[in-house]
């Protein structure tokens, strides 16, 4: 019963304040919305706007973004004036004023507090607090509804202003936050719907209602991503490129298109896991803009990405010699009467690569059948189990970035900030043994088609990787 009521009534909050100062970047964050528009002209909201949060298809949240203020004083002085009943004070104010358009913003930002929402306040922290900081804050707190305050510093490097910012704040607000818009993590989203718990007691039950909610959603979000990830590990390592070539002399090229073949539907899968990755997190309009020391910057298969992620030394001199192909090239020859002809020219086909073929652990040759006058080229299954690790890295390296990536922002990321933890080696590399061990016999598994042996692996590491992920959300 509790629920239904919760449900049918979800808690409101007006996000208010002075214009340009980030009120939309905190609808965007808190919202996990990247349609609210921002921007660095101030006037950009002029219209209240509605975000509802849904879980599920149920909203259990709204926020509602709102214009800045435009005439706190005279409408600081006309309350301050107002004789009737308190209760009444914000909607005569709106009756007497709605055709006049100087108090527009105001008309408009007040809607929702004539209408009970709760209220939040947002301010730059880094700028010195004016005047007409203290008379908005006093507006708000003569509505007498349960509010609260952000502190969103701008400029981070200057935070000489933010004692003052409380000292006044305080004495307007039931509660004060200070909150990154642009930065802020899932936890400290969290945090903050805990703060607004306080602000009133009517709160209490619905918004830990939300915050339970938010916190299943987001192991929900969780457990879908390993499945992603191991979606692609899995189809990723089976993956295979083939070609029959009857042309002998054809031979070369028709290796060389289907190892790029193979390359491209690798990186498509990948990049197909990634982007789903990031939907599952509601980033729907922007690209993600990875710091420019992102290993991610680097192709799949650039001797870089398996330097740092996949392959120890000793592998990645083999790999230097197979001429740049990584994975297993692999050719079944299914030649019926393999003339010693073909053979040659096959052994001519591999051309540099050739020294690799026979020594090299990811790039052997295997010939069997033969039907005359048809070679059957095939590129994969790879043959280098390192490709698990270094798909998983990747996209745990993705993930990190996509939690840290709120929605409100829509600038380049400064280099330096929001470095993944796994950049410098990946994560898998502190995996113990024993499961590293595990995830070797599940590839193995998944190249020699062993479907029953591949299903009883693949619980442990998808709980490994889930582990993972919840480790660097938590971080
Ligand atoms: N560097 C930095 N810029 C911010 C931050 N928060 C907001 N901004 C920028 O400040 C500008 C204004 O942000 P908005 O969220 O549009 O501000 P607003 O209060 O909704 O503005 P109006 O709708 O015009 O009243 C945008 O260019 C934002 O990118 C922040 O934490 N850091
Ligand atoms: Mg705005």
């Amino acid at each position: 019963m509790e629920e239904i009521h919760l449900i049918d009534k979800p808690p409101v909050f007006a996000i208010l304040g002075h214009p340009n100062e980030g009120k939309s970047s905190v609808v965007a964050t808190l919202a996990e919305d990247d349609s609210v528009r921002i921007s660095p002209t101030p006037g950009e909201t002029l219209k209240c706007l509605e975000y509802p949060v849904s879980i599920d298809g149920v909203e259990v949240l709204r926020f509602i973004d709102t214009p800045g203020f435009q005439q706190p004083r005279h409408t600081l002085a006309w309350m301050q004036n107002f004789e009737g009943p308190g209760a009444n004070c914000i909607s005569e104010f709106i009756r007497t004023h709605h055709n006049n358009p100087d108090f527009g913003h105001e008309c408009e930002l007040l809607g929702p507090v004539a209408d009970g929402a709760g209220i939040i306040f947002v301010t730059d922290g880094s700028r010195p607090v004016r005047q007409t900081d203290s008379v908005e804050m006093e507006v708000l707190r003569l509505t007498a509804l349960p509010r609260m305050a952000i502190i969103n510093p701008k400029d981070k490097s200057d935070l000489r202003y933010l004692e003052d910012w409380k000292a006044e704040a305080r004495k307007h607000f039931n509660t004060i936050r200070i909150f990154d818009a642009q930065r802020a993590t899932y936890a400290e989203r969290i945090e903050l719907l805990e703060s607004l718990k306080m602000i009133d007691p009517d709160w209490q039950a619905a918004l830990t209602y939300v915050i339970d909610a938010f916190k299943q959603d987001w192991e929900q979000r969780i457990a879908e991503t390993a499945g992603i990830i191991m979606e692609l590990v899995e189809t990723a390592s089976g993956h295979s490129v083939k070609k029959t070539c009857r042309d002998s002399a054809r031979m070369d090229r028709v290796r060389q298109e289907l190892a790029e073949k193979y390359q491209a539907d690798i990186q498509h899968m990948e990049q197909t896991a990634h982007k789903r990755i990031k939907k599952r997190f509601k980033h729907n309009i922007f690209n993600l803009e990875l710091p420019t020391q992102s290993i991610l910057n680097e192709d799949l298969f650039s001797a870089r990405t398996w330097k740092i992620l996949g392959l120890n030394r000793w592998q990645l001199a083999t790999a230097a010699g197979a001429g740049g192909v990584l994975v297993g090239a692999k050719i079944d020859l299914a030649l019926a009467g393999l003339s010693f002809g073909v053979f040659t020219a096959l052994g001519g086909a591999l051309g540099a690569g050739s020294a690799a073929w026979g020594t090299d652990r990811m790039a052997k040759a295997k010939i069997r059948g033969l039907p005359v006058g048809r070679v059957k080229i095939r590129v994969g299954p790879a043959q280098n189990d390192q490709m698990l690790f270094v798909l998983v890295d990747r996209a745990l390296i993705y993930f990190s970035h996509v939690i840290n990536w709120a929605h409100s922002r829509r600038d380049q990321p400064q280099p330096g900030i929001n470095t993944a933890a796994g950049e410098k080696s990946g994560y898998t590399a502190a995996w113990e043994g024993s499961l590293k061990q595990t995830c070797r016999r599940f590839f193995r598994a998944i190249r020699k088609g062993h479907t029953q042996r591949m299903e009883e692996l693949k619980t442990q590491i998808t709980e490994a990787v889930t582990a993972q992920l919840n480790i660097i959300s938590n971080a």
